[in-house]
């Protein structure tokens, strides 16, 4: 069976990365969301993913969960998900590495909501800043060593560093983040891409009743 298992288009942010790789791959797999409950508490994932998480996918007799892996695996049929030059390409590799093991306090503090719309959060902790700091050093960096032309991380095409900061790029819109200036042209370039759009488009069609008071509410 093909089929990408994802959550909740509005929240699910690891999910988002699996299928903007699936999808910039060209890859032939439909889509199975499941109504996320939150807090690991959505047992439906359990019945069917091995690591009870989304997004996993089946593909053509393959099982790949964690979304480093699903993009690392995409990159199998579409190369040019990594950068071609070496050095860019352990860039790419070092900086995607980092956002799916870092970002704690930044990815507990501002969870992806598609529905928050440029409201800035009511305090953040010091904890919170380092991160967002962090994140936009290390955008404006590779987009001046590595970015050429632009406008994404390595230049004319979206990529897999690009696919794992894509739903910090969704959170920094949301909560109203203050960027630098190169920072900011990245993130109005990554919400500007189609697959984006799509993803933004589809998370607006599901139930209100997928909505979870645990995100809507944060202040
Ligand atoms: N390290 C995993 C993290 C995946 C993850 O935490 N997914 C969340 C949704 S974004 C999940 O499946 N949560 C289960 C639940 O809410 O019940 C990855 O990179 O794919």
């Amino acid at each position: 069976m093909n089929r990408l298992v994802i959550g909740t288009r509005r929240y699910s942010s690891w999910s988002l990365r699996g299928w903007l790789a699936v999808r910039a791959a060209g890859l032939d797999v439909p889509d199975h969301v499941i109504a996320l409950r939150g807090g690991g508490q959505t047992t439906e994932i359990h019945d069917v993913s091995p690591n009870g998480l989304v997004p996993f996918l089946e593909h053509d007799g393959a099982q790949i969960w964690e979304s480093l892996a699903i993009c690392e695996y995409c990159a199998e049929f579409a190369p040019s998900l990594w950068p071609e030059e070496r050095k860019a390409r352990a860039h790419a590799r070092s900086i995607a590495s980092e956002m799916h093991s870092g970002f704690r306090a930044l990815r507990q503090a501002l969870p992806m909501n598609l529905g928050r719309e440029g409201r800035a959060l009511n305090e953040m902790s010091a904890e919170v800043l380092k991160d967002i700091a962090r994140v936009d050093t290390l955008w404006s960096e590779t987009l001046e060593r590595f970015g050429g032309e632009g406008p994404y991380l390595f230049g004319r095409g979206l990529g897999n560093a690009d696919i794992m900061f894509a739903p910090v790029v969704s959170r920094f819109a949301s909560y109203a983040v203050a960027l630098s200036p190169a920072a900011a042209a990245y993130r109005d370039a990554v919400l500007a891409h189609p697959l984006m759009q799509e993803w933004t488009n589809r998370a607006a069609e599901e139930p209100v009743s997928w909505h979870l008071e645990h995100y809507e509410s944060v202040a």
